[in-house]
């Protein structure tokens, strides 16, 4: 396993020099931020964010995320202008040895919580999803959304993309779940000779929290939607992220039992950890990543991700705003440092008694 760190370019408040100092974590997971969704990835720009990267003596291997234009998504006659910028930013990223893209194949919105900094009884402040306190109308969502974020940009968030909220809506009227998965099916039916070629795996991101929400479908929120997808296109290099909070969300979902399915495959380069805590029904809040703090057995995960033989990247994945830190919703760095070194502290036990 390889422990890495989501960073957001030279505007992240969290420094590269920051990151450095958390223990055993030698991969940065990085993006452009300022490239519209939909437009090739320069190369001179993906070099100078390896190269940033590299002077602090981290890896990039991994991308999160090369988001996709909804002209994709929702099959517009236009997709595939947009998927030949996609597969030019594939290239592109390759010839700078990344070997991982995550994305989501989510309409419209990346990820939905209802608050971004409740406050945990310890004082801290994390996300939270509560159904009953979702707006009927987006556009409110979206407002509350940009009145929370720190004044820091959320991904997937993007206020260009989302001004043309009901417009954008609209283009989704007539998709179905089974319009989505042909629409994915398409796309990837493009790409992944080239991810073959060049040695670039992508890696599908699960629906964030894994239920429909405003009518828009979902087609990654369990076990059984990863067979349907991993069957699209019958490759190494179509794969997916585990993200143990996404899945976890939904409580039918046994994360250890996916892990020990599919890491085997082959098709799992990429993992996020993090816990999170099952208030009541459709009622969850981001918690500490320790298996005490939430809902989800961080020991049976990584126990499942050990036993599997896993040997790709992972990363601690969103944590409270703790001791004062007014960062990014879910991306602050102390309680993701604080992930890092609990599951890395899981990950020497469960090896040392592995080889015992
Ligand atoms: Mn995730």
């Amino acid at each position: 396993m390889k422990m890495s760190f989501r960073w957001f370019g030279p505007n992240d408040p969290i420094t590269l020099a920051d990151i450095r100092q958390v223990p055993k974590t030698r991969q940065i997971v990085g993006m452009l931020t300022d490239i519209p969704v939909g437009d090739v990835w320069p190369l001179t720009e993906i070099k100078q964010l390896r190269d940033q990267i590299n002077a602090y003596g981290f890896e990039l291997k991994v991308i999160e995320s090369v988001n996709i234009h909804d002209a994709i998504k929702t099959g517009a006659p236009t997709r595939d202008r947009y998927i030949e910028n996609y597969i030019q930013t594939i290239r592109n990223l390759a010839k700078v040895g990344v070997t991982v893209i995550c994305y989501n194949f989510m309409p419209i919105f990346d990820w939905i919580r209802t608050d971004l900094n409740y406050p945990l009884t310890d004082g801290s402040q994390s996300m939270r999803f509560d159904l009953s306190k979702l707006p009927r109308d987006p556009q409110v969502l979206f407002n509350r959304i940009k009145a929370s974020d720190n004044n820091l940009m959320l991904p997937g968030w993007e206020p260009e993309r989302l001004a043309q909220l009901k417009q954008l809506f609209k283009s989704y009227e007539n998709v179905s779940e089974s319009d989505l998965v042909a629409n994915l099916k398409y796309f990837l039916k493009a790409i992944i000779p080239v991810c073959e070629e060049v040695g670039i795996q992508m890696a599908i991101h699960p629906d964030d929290p894994p239920m429909s929400l405003f009518g828009l479908p979902r087609i990654y929120k369990n076990l059984s939607d990863m067979k349907r997808i991993a069957a699209l296109v019958d490759s190494p290099y179509n794969g997916f992220t585990i993200c143990t909070g996404s899945l976890g969300e939904n409580t039918a979902n046994d994360v250890p039992a996916i892990i020990r399915e599919f890491v085997p495959t082959g098709r799992v380069p990429f993992v996020h950890l993090r816990n999170i805590k099952h208030i009541a029904p459709n009622v969850f809040q981001e918690s500490a990543h320790e298996s005490s703090e939430g809902s989800l057995d961080m020991y049976a995960i990584m126990q499942a991700l050990h036993d599997s033989d896993f040997n790709g990247y992972a990363r601690s994945d969103h944590g409270r705003n703790i001791w004062g830190e007014n960062g990014r919703p879910g991306y602050g760095l102390y309680d993701r440092a604080m992930g890092i070194s609990y599951l890395n502290g899981l990950w020497e036990a469960i090896q040392k008694k592995a080889n015992n």
